[in-house]
């Protein structure tokens, strides 16, 4: 890896960075055309799927006692770490709740109330992309906004990985299906004999599951597309490199498309990440992974003239993670509006907010932080307004209403409001 100079990036290479994208466009028929048969055909052409895709022959798709038994058997040491990070998850996103609010002027009380919505499906990945610590930023939210019947479902596999089962049901969920991929959104979307719809849908997959959440959109809600992960780390040059390559390892090591990046103003200091990110891959276990991910082309280290013009790149680049480390984070974040979580000094790691610290780690992939959030309580929940207008509040209104109604051409409305007022 070279360092690359931003006022030297041609408009390609800006494209790559700043106009990533997931591709799930050419899977897409695919990924349709199982999700329509799972909506016709229901159970049957699950079990198919579940044979085809997962080489496995399910019997009964509900997996609840197994979680619960996977809960209780896993080592000590692992369900302390399930609850002590389903605890912060919990307490971060209970400040998220939100209070129903209204006021009153000129003669009208306005408000505003919140539902939770009746039901909500996650999706926890299986195989080598078996996060449990996913399954908790999905279902504890879920949870804590108040959503009735939590569902989870996992890839079925001779043995499902007994810490994702446990943290599934560590984190509150009511049942757990043993189905994955498309076909599990698809279920999830319009129900099967064994399993019910659910309202919203939500957690990171690979791109057959984030195709099939494109697919069903609109006929049930969902969290967002989530691609690979994503770390731009912002840096002065009182940053320590070691820690900066350290930071870029670290995600890349989800997937050899996951982009990550520093940028700094310190031409010494991206030489020394650029030595660091050297020195430490070979000693990690993903290795090979980690490389692929770190020369991809939205990955690289890049020289800015200056701190602010480093600052617009990341703001540009839009990423899911932002890891700050300079002489002052705060005023570096206050030229940023676009990342999906921000870790502010040497000792928030990205990895604190992947499992532990409270934060979601669902978050806007794709440079989507420019319009998206992150996964949170408001996910889960609706809003309605409420009103009631005194005599004096609705006579105050009378004329402005009848203007534009008439205007309009619905005369009727204007009488709504007339027949209030004997004259
Ligand atoms: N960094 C990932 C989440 C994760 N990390 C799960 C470790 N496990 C989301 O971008
Ligand atoms: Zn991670």
């Amino acid at each position: 890896m070279d360092v690359q100079s931003i006022s030297e990036l041609d408009p390609a290479e800006r494209r790559a960075l700043f106009e990533r994208d997931a591709g799930l466009e050419e899977i897409r028929d695919d990924v349709a055309e199982i999700v329509h048969r799972v909506r016709e055909e229901g159970d049957v052409a699950l079990r198919e799927y579940c044979r085809k895709f997962d080489d496995v022959e399910v019997g009964n798709f509900d997996i609840t006692d197994e979680a619960e038994r996977a809960y209780e058997s896993i080592d000590d040491d692992v369900r302390e770490a399930i609850e002590t990070a389903a605890d912060n998850i919990r307490e971060f996103h209970e400040h998220q709740v939100r209070e129903d609010w209204s006021y009153e002027t000129e003669g009208r009380e306005l408000g505003r109330r919140f539902y939770p919505l009746d039901s909500a499906g996650v999706y926890a990945p299986g195989g080598t992309a078996a996060y449990p610590s996913s399954a908790l930023m999905g279902i504890v939210p879920a949870t804590v906004a108040g959503v009735d019947h939590v569902v989870a479902v996992t890839p079925p596999a001779e043995q499902i990985n007994p810490v994702t089962l446990a943290a599934i049901h560590a984190g509150g969920a009511d049942a757990v299906y043993q189905v994955g991929g498309a076909q599990a959104i698809s279920a999830m979307a319009y129900g099967t004999e064994s399993i019910d719809s659910v309202d919203v849908i939500v957690g990171p997959g690979n791109r057959w599951v984030t195709a099939a959440k494109a697919e069903v959109r609109g006929d049930v809600k969902i969290d967002m597309l989530a691609g690979p992960s994503e770390v731009l780390v912002l840096a002065d040059g009182t940053a320590d490199p070691e820690r900066l390559g350290a930071e870029m390892i670290a995600q890349a090591e989800h997937d050899p498309h996951a982009a990550v990046v520093t940028v700094t103003d310190d031409v010494d200091l991206a030489e020394a990440v650029v030595e660091e990110i050297d020195a430490q891959t070979g000693d990690r276990d993903r290795e090979d992974i980690i490389r692929e991910a770190l020369a991809n082309e939205a990955s690289g280290v890049f020289v800015a003239r200056s701190m602010s013009e480093a600052a617009l790149f990341a703001d540009q680049f839009a990423p899911e993670h932002i890891y700050v480390e300079a002489d002052d984070e705060d005023a570096l974040l206050d030229r940023i509006e676009n990342y999906g979580s921000a870790f502010l000094g040497p000792h928030s790691p990205v990895a604190a907010g992947d499992y532990a610290s409270g934060t979601n780690h669902v978050l806007p992939t794709d440079a989507q932080a420019r319009l998206a959030s992150g996964l949170s309580v408001d996910t889960f929940v609706r809003s309605a307004t409420v009103q009631r207008l005194s005599e004096d509040g609705l006579a105050e209104l009378r004329e402005t209403i009848t203007t534009l109604a008439d205007r309009e051409g619905l005369e009727a409305h204007a009488h709504s409001v007339d027949v209030r007022f004997d004259e």
